[in-house]
């Protein structure tokens, strides 16, 4: 087993690593920015290293400075958690070159499924499906426009160095296609160093179902079933749930084949996810995070099955000795991201220093948190504070949790999402499970303040206060002239 480990990362996904690296008797180093130095990760972890100022660029991204700090900790291993540092492939590799174990997939692998055209053409030889369209870059529009004929329109123009939506875009007619093809490259080359363009054919209305794998360097790799991840708003997850509403025994069994052998075919080890758009009883592969993801708990309570302790134990060498027949599913499990963000404002982030937090609790949920009372939210980080999750035994009664638990939540100084997913959890279409990528934005009355009981409530008491108040200044003023006013008892206030 690893003895030391150093969490590269922050937030609740450091807390989650520390948290798992307790439980198996390894020690932890935290690292932090200038802005973090009383964060939860911070006091969490048996040790900590100072990185630099509060910009990532200038502390969680100093790939120097981190594995100086793993050096001098005498760290055996450094867990990359998500984001920041976690899928880039000289990363993995300086860690490894520095004799410690990096907590996640080789960097071969990582850069395997980085290239999306050369992860599209590693499926396909593989056998798994994936979304009619090229495998190459498109050398240049006239080739595009071939492409796009034989493939059919409607057709998505997607960055072979891209993913998370940047360089993409959707083409309806072959007399749009030779200037989408030029912005989408244009865009490419701002955004990744790399302007080459490949072609799928667009699904107008799928679902993103996502398969997780676990897999050990004996060449031993299971899956964990899907998650139903389509509730997104501009790329980023708001709501994710286990099982998928529609995904039936013998269509889990298929999907979580095709991720194995996703995850074959680049050599992958450690835990990581297989993304899938799903339309009309199909599935295509869409690409493949080398990570451990936010959503992850959601498979952790329905399978029973820790991950990020697999984690730790896949990367010190030992064998996955939980078989393929040995993984079962149990009720339903979702998760809401609870974010400093406020969704009467767009979704405006929101900083301030958290003056009160109560985090929900009872049966069935689940709070991993990266924030306490007290805490100063900065606009340096993603707005993450919080998962919040649930597991019951039916997706009714998970929903019904769910509503329960975010009644109990109670954090004053930040705006949060939490509004915006009760109401979610509350939609008829929701709750019946008819949801697809287009959801939020098929639903805009969600992104209106909700005038509820309470806010009626106060308004009443508010209005009885000032009638009040009016009341007793006219019956003031009577008795000063003796006898009754004659004007309104609301314009003196410069009310109407
Ligand atoms: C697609 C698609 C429809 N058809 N590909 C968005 C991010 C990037 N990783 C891939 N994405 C999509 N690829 C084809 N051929 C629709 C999307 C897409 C999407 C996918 C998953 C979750 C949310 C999404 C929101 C908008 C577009």
């Amino acid at each position: 087993m690893l003895d030391k480990v150093l969490v590269a990362n922050r937030g609740e996904i450091a807390v989650r690593v520390i948290r798992a690296c307790r439980e198996l008797g390894i020690r932890s180093v935290a690292v932090y920015s200038e802005a973090d130095r009383h964060a939860v990760h911070v006091l969490g972890a048996d040790e900590a290293v100072l990185l630099g100022p509060a910009p990532a660029a200038e502390s969680y991204l100093r790939v120097d400075r981190i594995l100086d700090a793993a050096r001098e900790r005498g760290c055996d291993g450094v867990h990359p958690g998500y984001g920041f540092l976690a899928e880039r492939a000289p990363f993995a590799r300086a860690v490894e070159e520095a004799g410690l174990v990096f907590v996640g997939p080789s960097a071969d692998a990582i850069e395997a499924m980085g290239d999306k055209t050369r992860a599209r053409q590693a499926m396909m030889d593989a056998g798994v499906p994936v979304v009619p369209g090229t495998a190459h870059a498109l050398a240049d529009a006239q080739d595009a426009a071939a492409v796009a004929e034989e493939v059919g329109y409607p057709v998505m123009l997607k960055a072979a160095a891209g993913g998370g939506g940047k360089g993409m875009r959707v083409v309806y007619e072959s007399k749009e296609l030779a200037s989408a093809f030029e912005s989408a490259s244009r865009e490419a080359l701002g955004a990744f160093g790399d302007g080459s363009v490949y072609i799928e054919r667009f699904l107008e209305g799928p679902r993103h179902i996502e398969i997780q794998v676990l897999a050990d360097n004996h060449g031993n790799i299971i899956h964990l079933g899907e998650r139903e991840c389509s509730i997104q708003r501009r790329h980023q997850k708001m709501i994710e749930e286990a099982p998928s509403p529609v995904v039936t025994g013998p269509l889990r069994d298929r999907m979580g084949h095709a991720a194995v052998a996703a995850a074959r075919a680049v050599g992958y080890r450690n835990a990581g996810t297989v993304e899938f758009l799903y339309q009309d009883g199909e599935f295509y592969f869409l690409e493949m995070n080398t990570r451990i993801q936010v959503e992850h708990p959601v498979t952790e309570l329905v399978t029973g099955i820790d991950l990020v302790r697999w984690q730790l134990r896949v990367a010190a060498g030992e064998v996955l000795t939980v078989r393929q027949e040995d993984v079962g599913w149990t009720g339903h499990a979702i998760e809401c991201r609870i974010t400093s963000e406020d969704p009467y404002r767009g979704f405006l982030p929101s900083a301030g220093r958290i003056e009160l937090l109560q985090p929900p609790g009872g049966p069935g949920v689940r709070w991993d948190g990266g924030v306490q009372e007290g805490d100063e939210v900065s606009l340096y980080y993603d707005p993450l504070l919080a998962k919040l999750v649930v597991h019951a035994a039916t997706r009714e009664a998970a929903m019904d949790r769910m509503v329960r638990a975010l009644g109990e939540l109670r954090v004053v100084g930040v705006e949060t999402s939490a509004p915006f997913h009760r109401r979610v959890l509350l939609e008829p279409d929701f709750r019946s499970g008819d949801l697809d990528i287009r959801y939020i934005d098929q639903h805009p009355e969600l992104l209106e303040r909700e005038v509820t009981l309470a806010t009626a409530q106060s308004l009443a008491v508010t209005a009885a206060l000032l009638a009040e108040e009016d009341r007793q200044r006219r019956t003031a003023r009577r008795a000063e002239r003796g006898a009754s006013s004659t004007t309104s008892r609301w314009r003196d206030m410069g009310w109407r």
